[in-house]
């Protein structure tokens, strides 16, 4: 995240990589405020295991497209509403990245977050089967919520 001040929106995406124990390290990190240490950790990420990168930051919001240019793993953009644009801005940020370095944009804010966070277990689901059935077990029980759903008499 660009700003310890998106934080309570990523937490909608950490807690489904808990959820679905999938080992995952939460960083603030900023693309103008801090490039060098930004480059720094993308640099090493893929070295140390990182497979998928969730990137959300509000307002100008080009931290999802600064890693995407220095890495090849997939970045997951999550724009935050940090801005009287209420995060228009960020996602139109995110979401019109140039041909040739791709940003994977989800929506804005919390939904955004857990999509996030479920997009990326989709994709290394493909090649881990425990966390395959895991997340099938999650989707299952979020469909049985809505079956068990009561409504007032
Ligand atoms: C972006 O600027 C961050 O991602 C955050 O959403 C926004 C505001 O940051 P703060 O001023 O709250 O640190 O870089």
């Amino acid at each position: 995240m660009g700003s310890k001040s998106d934080y309570d929106v990523l937490l909608a995406a950490i807690e489904i990589l808990r959820a679905l124990e999938i080992p995952h390290e939460a960083r603030v990190l900023s693309a103008h405020r801090t490039p060098d240490q930004l480059f720094e950790y993308i640099g090493t990420a893929e070295g140390r295991g990182v497979q998928v990168i969730i990137a959300a930051a509000g307002g100008a919001a080009h931290l999802a497209g600064v890693i995407a240019a220095k890495t090849l793993l997939p970045v997951l953009g999550v724009p935050v509403v940090a801005t009287p644009l209420n995060g228009l801005d960020s996602l139109l940020s995110m979401v019109q990245m140039p041909r040739g370095i791709p940003v994977a944009t989800l929506a804005i804010g919390k939904p955004g977050a857990a999509n996030a966070a479920l997009f990326a277990a989709a994709i290394l689901a493909l090649k881990d089967p425990a966390l395959h059935d895991r997340l099938a077990a999650w989707r299952a029980a979020r469909a049985q919520e809505v079956l068990d759903a009561k409504l007032p008499e």
